[in-house]
């Protein structure tokens, strides 16, 4: 049976699902984020169901009460937006009033520590970020991101 106590996440990730998130409060710029999200064996967050979202909000709960990163972005087409995960795009939650488009380098997309809501925004800005990936299974060796240490990067709960 493939009950959801055969799934685990790597230490100071969080279940929900069939998948693990991270808030990590280093400030980063969308592709320095992503890259360390792939870092550690993941990508930048994509929830894709209201319940996700609603998951990836709470998270924000702990941050810093700034905005996050997510993996939504536009940067292939303009307004065209897709996940960095290259899943299919099945939900979104634009915040009112977005996406705004107000510079041509606005492709990258951050949730909205007040409201929930997706905004895009430059992808230069330094935000904290949510890292998802998949959960491993219990039979199969655990994926240790190669770096884990509090002293290399500053998770939640170091
Ligand atoms: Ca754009």
């Amino acid at each position: 049976m493939d009950t959801p106590e055969s799934k685990i996440c790597p230490p100071r990730w969080k279940g929900y699902g069939d998948q693990c998130y991270i808030l990590l409060l280093d400030k980063r710029a969308w592709f320095d984020a992503r890259a360390d999200c792939q870092m550690l064996g993941g990508d930048l967050s994509s929830p894709n169901n209201q319940q996700q979202q609603d998951f990836v909000y709470s998270l924000l709960q702990y941050g810093d009460g700034h905005d996050a990163w997510i993996g939504f972005n536009d940067l292939k087409d303009e307004s065209l937006f897709e996940w960095s995960s290259d899943k299919q795009v099945m939900y979104t939650n634009w915040d009112v009033f977005q996406p705004q488009h107000i510079s041509s380098s606005s492709d990258c997309v951050l949730i909205s520590s007040q409201t929930g809501g997706w905004k895009d925004d430059v992808c230069d800005r330094q935000r904290q970020y949510v890292c998802q990936m998949d959960q491993a299974s219990s039979d199969q060796p655990t994926r240790q991101p190669a770096i884990m240490g509090c002293e290399q990067v500053s998770y939640l709960y170091c």
